[in-house]
């Protein structure tokens, strides 16, 4: 949940003496880097802004007037817009360019880099030429940007925020380092796949796995305006300012909501119940709507909280809401034996979460998980149909959150007594707003516990793309559902050429179909393609 839309933004900060009135049929453009006083290795970068009543259709990247790759063009660049507001529709133009190239494929000494701005009606402007001087015998440091916070003039934070971007090196990165007012805050992860930075430097393949995030945790700092630092430092030592923000922290207990992600089930899901005529027993502790031996949707996911100084912060419950109603709390909190574990509770396990939020007391036991009985809950009256799922989390402040946001999950009813046919399973691949490029192969896994999976079938933005290979080995489905025959090989995959897909956000589905030819939908993911066409 923490890759967002906003990529690539450059870190030049702009410019008082540009004119802030341009006239619209001007073409007004920069190339700021690579600059021409400073010598160069490592990785060369090629980047500006072109500001044109046409469309930019491509940007050529030319050394010694060879042509080389095309720049990756359209970044948006809230610098510029703010430096130029009375350009005709500028909120929505994204002038920036970024590309780079290696300066170990060229000899030591000077070489003329510029590039070629081509526009929709046919003008070709070449920009920027200028003599810049490769010396292979230099340690370049590291190369990188912050992609958040942008660069808006002030940032406003309050709880935890996410500081993301990304850093490359080719000597290799060796850590990112967040500091605040100069003093070391914490230091980020580092390795996240960002195909978007790779597409920027087509000739250093290292750059897929180059981004970093850093969940800062703004109750550890007064509130008040802050100085926001990020400095990569490659493996030979050699380190590099790569982002500079203001930041504003405004804390009080009103606004240190609990925060956390839903993981399952996944939006879209058809989700059945058995035995949707028996009412459960109205028992006495714990009162959950369980009838014994039903099938049981399990609804996962974590959540963390903050405080100010003086309260460090702790979510003091989680509730499962159907349509805005509760039906299950982490107070009915309970060992069961047919899971063999604690379920309706709220602090369980999540390695995975302790590795994001460091330094979170109780990052290592924010798990939460419910046992939604769907045939209880139509039993009870809930009808079959679309319905909302949500999970509140709230603190002892008072303050909640909802997940996966205010506008809830939906999520469909049925009942296997209709005789429908049920099945249920995940898309681990894509995970959500992932960025994807090429050729990918999306995977997950799927069961049916009263039918038969005959195929596995894959649609996207609502056309059926093909059929997924099913029957791949799934161990850790077969630990979760060992009762059900076939869980072991319960995992499917479908190789897809994402390349037939625009650059922009998608919707996968999945949905099982039997052997009557009956489909049911387990699971949709939203993604964002990002494919660079590297033809001139
Ligand atoms: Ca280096
Ligand atoms: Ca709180």
């Amino acid at each position: 949940m923490w890759r967002w839309v906003t990529r690539g933004l450059g870190i030049t900060v702009l410019a008082i003496f540009l004119t802030p009135t341009v006239l619209a049929q001007d073409f007004v453009a920069s190339l700021e880097a690579p600059d021409p006083t400073v010598s160069w290795s490592g990785v060369v970068p090629v980047r500006g802004w072109v500001l044109d009543p046409g469309q930019v259709t491509k940007i050529e990247v030319y050394v010694d007037d060879q042509f080389q790759h095309l720049a990756n063009h359209g970044l948006p660049r809230i610098d510029i817009i703010e430096a130029f507001p009375n350009y005709p529709g500028i909120q929505n133009i994204a002038p920036g360019f970024m590309t780079g190239f290696l300066a170990s494929r060229f000899s030591n000494g000077p070489h003329t880099v510029m590039v070629k701005v081509y526009l929709s009606d046919g003008r070709v402007n070449e920009l920027g030429r200028r003599t810049v001087n490769i010396d292979n015998t230099l340690n370049q440091s590291p190369l990188g940007n912050l992609d958040q916070p942008d660069l808006a003039a002030i940032y406003n934070a309050s709880g935890s925020f996410p500081v993301v971007g990304w850093a490359v090196d080719t000597d290799g990165i060796a850590r990112v380092d967040v500091y605040i007012d100069g003093g070391i805050m914490q230091s980020a992860m580092y390795g996240d796949a960002r195909p978007d930075v790779s597409n920027t430097f087509p000739d250093f393949p290292a750059a897929l796995f180059s981004g970093f995030i850093a969940e800062v945790d703004t109750t550890r700092m007064q509130d008040g305006v802050h100085l926001l630092e990020v400095q990569a430092v490659d493996v030979l030592g050699m380190s590099k300012l790569i982002g500079r923000r203001q930041v504003q922290i405004f804390n009080n207990e009103t606004n240190l909501k609990p925060f956390g992600y839903l993981d399952e089930p996944q939006r879209d899901a058809v989700l059945y119940g058995t035995q949707c005529q028996t009412v459960p027993p109205v028992l006495i502790s714990p009162a959950i709507p369980v009838n014994n031996a039903s099938h049981i949707t399990p609804v996962r996911g974590w959540a963390l909280d903050l405080g100010t100084r003086s309260n460090t912060g702790r979510v003091s419950y989680a509730e499962l809401m159907v349509d805005g109603v509760r039906w299950f709390s982490t107070d009915d909190c309970a060992f069961n034996t047919i899971f063999n574990n604690y379920v309706n509770c709220y602090g369980l396990p999540r390695y995975d979460v302790a590795r994001f939020y460091p330094t979170y007391p109780d990052a290592l036991r924010s798990g939460f998980v419910f046992t939604l009985d769907v045939g209880a809950l139509l039993a009870l009256g809930v009808r079959p149909g679309n319905h909302v799922l949500k999970v509140r989390v709230g603190d002892q402040q008072q303050t909640f959150t909802e997940l996966p946001g205010p506008q809830g999950l939906p999520v469909f009813f049925s009942c296997a007594e209709d005789r429908v046919f049920t099945a249920f399973g995940f898309i681990d691949v894509p995970t959500t707003y992932d960025y994807v490029k090429g050729m990918v192969t999306f995977q997950g896994w799927a069961l049916s516990e009263l039918s038969t999976i005959s195929s596995i079938e894959v649609v996207v933005d609502g056309d059926f793309i093909g059929q997924a290979q099913y029957g791949f080995p799934r161990p850790d489905v077969q630990q979760s559902y060992p009762f059900i025959a076939n869980s072991l090989n319960s995992g499917w995959r479908f190789t897809m050429d994402t390349s037939k897909l625009s650059n922009a956000r998608h919707r996968l589905t999945v949905r099982a179909v039997n052997q009557g030819g009956a489909r049911t939908e387990l699971a949709s993911q939203d993604f964002y393609v990002q494919n660079l066409n590297l033809t001139p």
